[in-house]
């Protein structure tokens, strides 16, 4: 079946309207997937009669059912176990996104109580300033989201897929939880860790089912004071700035998210830039977040924002991308130029292929291989002048904030800005691959150690 949800080989020029409608339709229902369609050179010059599907049943697609039907037992035993529950978590993944979720989660999270995680594809799904939500979960997630899935008695898994990076060591994730895992793929039930009710369905659906019966958890009051404590004690951290630089990166993350207007949209590369824009950039609604998940590909943040500005040409899009990702993809500005779209990237420049640089650092005794990259090479000003965008570069605070400043008056063409970031900055907190998540290092200065 390859890398795609579906493919289809055309063998008459009368079936492209079936299959052009079929490979919409599949794309875009159910679990979403890209679909490809194959049109040989001979069909596509060849003649037809015109005509255009009216109904599913003219696509012919016999064994795709993308509708199931809520399973009223599976839903009573997943209110009963919400029921039994005293430290639910609501494990929010991107299926919460895709199935438009985000305002039945809202109201089930609020009547509930129950605290919400969202992982790196669901960022937005929930508010980040919500007083409930704990933040993203997993190798690099908040102290406090991956500590309440580890002691948690039930998790609520909307549209999730126990990652590796979320679950760490999977014998030791959240051992003592029950699962209740909402679905619209049965293929993700019991393939990393076994449910106790599975719900084949959109997440909307199941929370509505969930909140029409008013499933209610026991008196959250301690869970949540256990919550409180470890949220004081290890915050997401990072070390001030000096005012001479270098930059720290989740500063500059933090400053441009400051000074962007509310529904801003980020997309990002894929690295440890990545992580910081998932874990700095308050995230408020769903959609604003454009993200390489999974088998993660550097070079997809230019090439996203691009088509985030495209689709939605009211918004501002900012790229925060790693320099390696820019490397890969930045020529596709001088199509967002030719066709007038007003991207702003920001590279956060720490002449490393950074997230390879730390994990060579931690775990394999500093012996660096293939990830130098330079700063100063290739020039990024100069190449974005040459892409007939704007290019900036900022040393320092002061110099951040006036290159920030600049790009947000800009709004005719991409602007593209250097930022010059301390390459020995590490992302924590941090789970190591194959480690259990009770095992999260935090800050070196949270652990009372020097960086
Ligand atoms: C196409 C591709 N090649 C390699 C990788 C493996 N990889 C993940 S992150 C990374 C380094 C990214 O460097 P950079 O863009 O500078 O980001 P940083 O980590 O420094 O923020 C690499 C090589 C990948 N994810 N995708
Ligand atoms: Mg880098």
């Amino acid at each position: 079946m390859g890398i795609t949800k579906h493919n289809f080989l055309i063998q008459s020029a009368h079936e492209i309207p079936r299959v052009v409608a079929s490979a919409f339709y599949l794309a875009t229902t159910g679990r979403p997937g890209p679909v490809l369609i194959d049109l040989p050179k001979d069909i596509s010059q060849s003649t037809m009669e015109w005509w255009y599907p009216e109904t599913i049943e003219e696509l012919d697609l016999p064994g795709y059912h993308p509708e199931v039907a809520l399973n009223d037992d599976a839903v009573a035993r997943a209110i009963e176990l919400i029921g039994l529950s005293e430290r639910p978590v609501l494990y929010v993944g991107g299926g919460t996104l895709k199935s438009r979720a985000h305002e039945e989660l809202l109201t089930f999270a609020e009547r509930t109580k129950i605290p919400v995680v969202t992982t790196l594809m669901a960022r937005g799904a929930f508010p980040d300033s919500h007083e409930q939500h704990l933040g993203m979960p997993g190798m690099h997630g908040v102290y406090s989201a991956v500590t309440a899935l580890q002691k948690s008695d039930l998790l609520i898994a909307l549209g999730a897929r126990f990652d590796d990076r979320v679950t760490g060591q999977i014998s030791s994730f959240a051992a003592g939880a029950k699962i209740i895992h909402v679905d619209v793929d049965r293929a993700e039930f019991n393939k990393v860790r076994r449910a106790d009710v599975t719900l084949q369905t959109n997440v909307a659906v199941a929370l509505r089912a969930f909140e029409a019966a008013q499933a209610t958890p026991q008196n959250l009051d301690v869970w949540w004071k256990e919550i409180r404590t470890w949220q004081e004690r290890y915050p997401l951290f990072y070390e001030e700035p000096e005012a001479d630089g270098p930059l720290r990166p989740q500063y500059v993350v933090e400053a441009i998210a400051k000074a962007a207007p509310p529904g801003t949209i980020v997309a990002a590369g894929v690295g440890q830039h990545q992580m910081w824009a998932s874990q700095y950039w308050p995230f408020e609604e769903p959609g604003t977040w454009v993200n390489s998940g999974g088998a993660g590909t550097m070079g997809f943040g230019v090439p996203a924002a691009i088509g985030a500005k495209v689709g939605r040409p009211d918004r501002t899009v900012w790229c925060i991308d790693g320099d390696g990702c820019f490397q890969m993809t930045a020529q596709e500005l001088v199509t967002a130029r030719a066709e007038g779209i007003p991207i702003k990237v920001a590279i956060l420049n720490n002449a490393y292929l950074g997230m390879v640089r730390q994990w060579q650092e931690m775990f394999y005794d500093e012996r660096y291989s293939e990830v130098y990259l330079s700063a100063d090479l290739p020039d990024y000003v100069k190449w974005a002048e040459a892409m007939g965008c704007v290019g900036l570069r900022a040393h320092n605070v002061k110099e951040m904030h006036e290159a920030i400043a600049m790009a947000n008056s800009i709004n005719d063409v991409p602007v593209v800005i250097d930022f010059r970031t301390d390459s020995a900055e590490k992302v924590y907190p941090m789970v190591a691959t194959g480690t259990s998540n009770d095992d999260i290092m935090v800050h070196p200065i949270q652990r009372g150690e020097a960086r």
